[in-house]
Parts: structure tokens; sequence; C-alpha cells
């Protein structure tokens, strides 16, 4: 896959090549909420993974998720996953500094289930927005059509991935830098069934705690609906990020 950028849009920041927006306002497009690279701005502040505010109104996504829905789902269920991520590395510190790491195993899970859980639902919330849904435009449209031959593809093995997840989990668009590629994959729980390395792009919760009060037991319906206010735009940026930290 090409890419249509030049080397005076890509910054060389921290050691890493991030795109600038300058791409993003030729295409005459906004930056998106969650910045221009694959930091996620509110996520870890002050030393400390942090809850951010969601990108939108609690009840911007109104039919689709209810005001109580998004609620609960951020301000507790959120919530408790950079708890216990803050928790689970303030115990593992403690373990290091003692000496007595009998516990590592179960620390080390618990950082694992919380901290995955906090990253997945800080993209989940990046991952849907009002009016989303758009066909997908530009460097990410080709990339998708490489990977997925049409969006339609995507879109339909995305839903049936995110449907098809057993028990719960996630449904999730991750870019794969070694072969260059798009992949959709389930993840079981928040950890399982990962690739390292990849980078997620779009997430779709498929926990009952996401869906619950409004769907009940109808996931295909949540899973339905969460495609048309899908936030393309986001995932175009995060994969633009990802190229442009790939290297060669
Ligand atoms: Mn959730």
């Amino acid at each position: 896959m090409g890419t249509n950028f030049s080397r005076r849009d890509v910054l060389h920041w921290g050691g890493a090549a991030v795109l600038l927006a300058a791409s993003d306002r030729a295409a005459g497009q906004s930056m998106p909420a969650g910045g221009s690279g694959l930091a996620l701005p509110g996520a870890f502040k002050d030393g400390k993974y942090a809850l951010p505010d969601l990108p939108y109104a609690y009840n911007a996504l109104e039919p689709v998720l209810s005001d109580q829905t998004l609620h609960l789902h951020h301000d507790k269920h959120h919530a408790a996953y950079v708890n216990g991520l803050n928790a689970a590395l303030d115990k593992i510190q403690a373990a290091r500094k003692s000496g007595d790491l009998a516990s590592i195993r179960a620390l080390s899970r618990d950082m694992a289930f919380n901290g995955s859980g906090h990253i997945l639902h800080t993209l989940f919330w990046h991952s849907m927005k009002p009016g989303g849904g758009a066909k997908i435009q530009g460097e990410f449209a080709k990339a998708v059509e490489a990977s997925f031959e049409s969006q339609d593809a995507l879109i339909k093995q995305f839903a049936q991935a995110s449907k098809d997840v057993e028990a719960s989990g996630w449904g999730v668009l991750a870019y794969e830098p070694v072969a260059d590629k798009l992949l959709v994959m389930q993840a079981e729980r928040h950890e399982d069934l990962t690739i390292w390395g990849v980078i997620p792009l779009l997430v779709c919760d498929v926990w009952e705690h996401a869906y619950y009060l409004q769907y009940q037991n109808r996931r295909p319906d949540w899973v339905d609906s969460f495609v048309k206010i899908a936030n393309w735009d986001f995932a175009a940026q995060r994969y633009m990020a990802a190229r442009a930290c790939r290297g060669a």
C-alpha cells in the first residue's frame, strides 16, 4: 500500500514519526477528538491511568445508546478498569520493591485484564460519533479495499465477528504492521485472542453491560446499530498514525 502524504507532513516527535494534521486539513476533515497520534488524551495523566471524558455528551448517541447506558458504562464500568489497572500496578511496584514476587502471576493477570479494558473502552468511545457510519474515504479506504475488497465486506465481517464473540469480549478492526494489512479480530474478555503488536483502530464492546438495558439479549441488533454510528474518521486517523510510525 502506498501513502500519499509527503515527508514534510511527517513530524519526528519523541523518536516516532507522527503524521501531522496537514493531510487531514487538505482533505477538509476536522481534527479527530482522539488527537492526531496513537496517544489517547486523558487516558493517562499525572503519572496514573485516568478516566477520560467522553468525546461527546452522554445523550449524543441516542437512540442507539441512551444517556443512562453511557453514564453506567463510562462512569462505573470504565472507571472500574482504570482503578483496577492503577491498583494492580501499585501492587506490582510494591512486590518489585519488596522482592516478594509470589503474587506476580495474579497481579499480571489483573494488569492485563484491567489495562486492556481501559484501553479498549477509551478506543470504544472514539469508535462512535453522532452522525457516524459514513462512507470510508481517502487513504484508509484504499487500505480497506486492499485488505477486505470492499467497505461492505469489511462491515459484514466486522459485524459477524462481533456477533460471534464467545461469551464476553470485543470485535476489533486492527492494523497489523508486519504484513502492513488490516485485520478483523475477536477478543474474548479483553485480553484473549490478540496478536501482539497489532494496533487497534476501531472496537465494538459486546459485553452485555454495553447493550443489555436497551437490547437485552439481542446482541446482533446492538452490533448492527453500532456500525451505523461507527467513527471511521477516528479509525482512519489511527491508521495513518500507525502507518507513519511503522517505518520501513
Ligand atoms: Mn464495556
